[in-house]
C-alpha cells in the first residue's frame, strides 16, 4: 500500500518564473494514439440542466459501472475504492488518495483522468466529459439539482438531508479559497502551501457540507458529485497557477518522481508520475469552461527550491479545550516586545506570519467546521468577511481517527494572521482564538448541528515563515 501520508516528505516546492520548456519527460500520454481532436471541455455543471448529454450520459454510466462486480477496475466501487474503502480486502491501488500531502492536487488529477475515460467508455458518449460544480461561484453554493432529483442515478440519499432537498448550502467561509490563493509556495514541511491549505478549505469544508458518504475519505467517491467537487478543484489549481504567472513547482524529484497506478477504460493498470499531468490541455486534453490559459510547464529541473526559514515566538499558550458544541475562546497574552514584533513582521509583504494548530484529531467526522477569528476580544458574530477570520478547522483527510486507522495521523492547520494582528494588535496585549463551531447554511441562516465527536487541538503556536530563493 502507498505510503500516502508522508509528512516529512513535504518538499519546499516555489513557483519561480515563466521560462517554460517542455522536456522530453512531458511528452503527451496520447503518444501512439491517433491524433487528437480539440480538446474536451470541462463544462460549469450551472450551465447544464437535466436533459443535458453530460448529465444523461453520466447517469448512463454510473448505473453500468454500479452493476458490475468490485473486482473489475472500472467498476464504480472499484473506482470508488481507489480513493478508499471500509472494504476489507486490498485489491490494486484501493486506499490510495492522497490528502495532506504535497501529491494531493497531481494524484486528484490523475484519478479524475481516468474516471472520465472511464465513463466516456461506459456511457458510449465519446465525446463526454467531466463536468464541474463551481462552488466558488455564490449562485452555485446548493448542492447542483440534477444530483438531488431521487429517481436519477447521481442522486445519493447518504448525505445531509438538507442538501439533498435543496434548501442547505455551503457558506462563504466554506469556499473561501483566499488562504490557499495568499501564497506561490506549493507546498511547505509546516502544511503552509497552497496545496496544503486548500485541502482543508475549501475542499475539506465542501466534503464535510455535502456531508453523509461524502464526509468521510473511506466513502466519499461513492457519491456521484464527489469528481465533480474535484473538478472544481482541479480547475482552480489551474486558477491558482495563473494568477501566479501560469507555472508550477516542477522539478523535485520527489513530487514528480512518485508513481501512482489507475486504470484505464480496459481495466488496465497505467502508471503515472506528477510529469504527465502538468499541462491538462496538452498532455491529458481537457480544459475548463471559461478557463484559464496557462504557459506550459515542463519537468525540467531548472526550478529553484526554497529555504523555509521558520521562527517560532516564545509565548505561553493556555491549554485549548476541547472543541464542542459551544463556542471555545482562547486568550493569548502577547508580551510587549514580542507585539512590536509581530506587529513588524504583519506588515512586511514578504513575512507570514501563521497561528499554527497541532495535534488535531477527533474520533469520527465531528460533522461541522469551526470557523477560527483572531482578534482583540472573542468574535461573537459569524462573519468570515471580517480581518479577524484566519481559517476554518475542519477535518476530513487526517485527524480522524475511525477513518484508515492503521494510517492515521492527527491533522495540522496554518492559518495566515498577518491581517488578522494589524487589525488586533494595534491597541491591545492579548490575542483572543475563538472556534466557532459552524454547520451549513439551511435557508440562508447559519445551523449549529450536534458535534459528532469533539476535536482536541494538541498545540498552538504563532510562527514567521519566510521563503527564501536563491
Ligand atoms: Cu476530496
Amino acid at each position: 500500500m502507498a505510503n500516502r501520508y508522508e509528512l516529512n516528505r513535504h518538499r519546499f516546492l516555489a513557483v519561480v518564473g515563466k521560462s517554460a520548456v517542455v522536456a522530453a519527460a512531458c511528452q503527451p500520454l496520447f503518444a501512439g494514439e491517433p491524433a487528437l481532436a480539440a480538446p474536451f471541455v470541462r463544462q460549469d455543471i450551472a450551465s447544464l440542466n437535466a436533459a443535458s448529454s453530460q448529465i444523461v450520459s453520466y447517469a448512463k454510466a454510473v448505473t453500468k459501472m454500479q452493476a458490475l462486480p468490485s473486482t473489475d477496475p472500472t467498476s464504480w466501487a472499484y473506482q470508488a475504492a481507489i480513493h478508499g474503502t471500509t472494504m476489507s480486502q486490498a485489491l490494486q491501488s484501493w486506499n490510495t488518495c492522497e490528502h495532506n500531502t504535497e501529491w494531493f492536487w497531481s494524484w486528484h488529477r490523475m484519478y479524475l483522468y481516468w474516471f472520465e475515460r472511464i465513463v466516456r467508455s461506459k456511457s458510449g458518449d465519446p465525446s463526454w466529459s467531466l463536468p464541474f460544480w463551481a462552488w466558488d461561484s455564490p449562485s452555485e453554493r446548493y448542492l447542483p439539482p440534477m444530483f438531488r432529483n431521487q429517481s436519477s442515478s447521481l442522486y445519493l440519499a447518504n448525505r445531509h438531508p438538507n442538501m439533498n432537498n435543496g434548501t442547505g448550502s455551503l457558506s462563504a467561509g466554506d469556499v473561501d479559497y483566499s488562504g490557499a490563493f495568499a501564497t506561490s509556495v506549493y507546498s511547505t514541511p509546516g502544511q503552509t502551501g497552497a496545496n496544503d491549505i486548500f485541502q482543508n478549505t475549501p475542499h475539506g469544508n465542501v466534503h464535510v457540507g455535502v456531508g453523509g458518504l461524502m464526509a468521510s475519505i473511506l466513502t466519499a467517491a461513492q457519491d456521484p458529485v464527489f469528481y465533480l467537487h474535484h473538478a472544481n478543484c482541479d480547475r482552480l489549481w489551474q486558477v491558482w497557477r495563473a494568477s501566479y504567472g501560469g507555472i508550477d513547482p516542477v522539478g523535485d524529484s520527489t513530487w514528480t518522481g512518485k508513481s501512482h497506478t489507475f486504470f484505464n477504460e480496459k481495466g488496465q493498470p497505467i502508471n503515472m508520475n506528477a510529469c504527465q499531468i502538468l499541462n491538462a490541455a496538452q498532455q491529458l486534453n481537457y480544459v475548463y469552461q471559461n478557463g484559464p490559459s496557462l504557459a506550459q510547464e515542463s519537468c525540467s529541473p531548472r526550478f529553484v527550491c526554497c529555504i523555509p526559514i521558520r521562527r517560532f515566538f516564545p509565548m505561553t499558550f493556555p491549554p485549548i479545550p476541547p472543541l464542542g458544541d459551544n463556542q471555545v475562546s482562547v486568550p493569548i497574552p502577547i508580551p510587549p516586545d514580542i507585539r512590536e514584533q509581530l506587529l513588524a513582521l504583519a506588515k512586511n509583504p514578504a513575512q507570514s506570519v501563521y497561528l499554527q494548530l497541532e495535534g488535531v484529531e477527533a474520533a469520527r467526522q465531528p460533522g461541522v467546521v469551526w470557523e477560527t477569528y483572531l482578534g482583540s476580544v472573542a468574535t461573537t458574530a459569524s462573519d468570515t468577511n471580517s480581518p479577524s477570520f484566519v481559517g476554518n478547522v475542519v477535518l476530513f483527510g487526517t485527524g480522524i481517527r475511525d477513518a484508515m486507522p492503521s494510517m492515521f495521523r492527527p491533522a495540522v492547520f496554518a492559518f495566515k494572521i498577518n491581517r488578522a494582528i494589524l487589525a488586533a494588535l494595534g491597541n491591545s496585549k492579548t490575542l483572543v482564538v475563538t472556534f466557532a463551531p459552524r454547520g451549513i447554511l439551511i435557508n440562508g441562516a447559519p445551523s449549529h448541528p450536534k458535534v459528532q465527536a469533539p476535536v482536541q487541538i494538541g498545540k498552538m503556536s504563532i510562527v514567521a515563515e519566510t521563503i527564501k530563493t536563491p
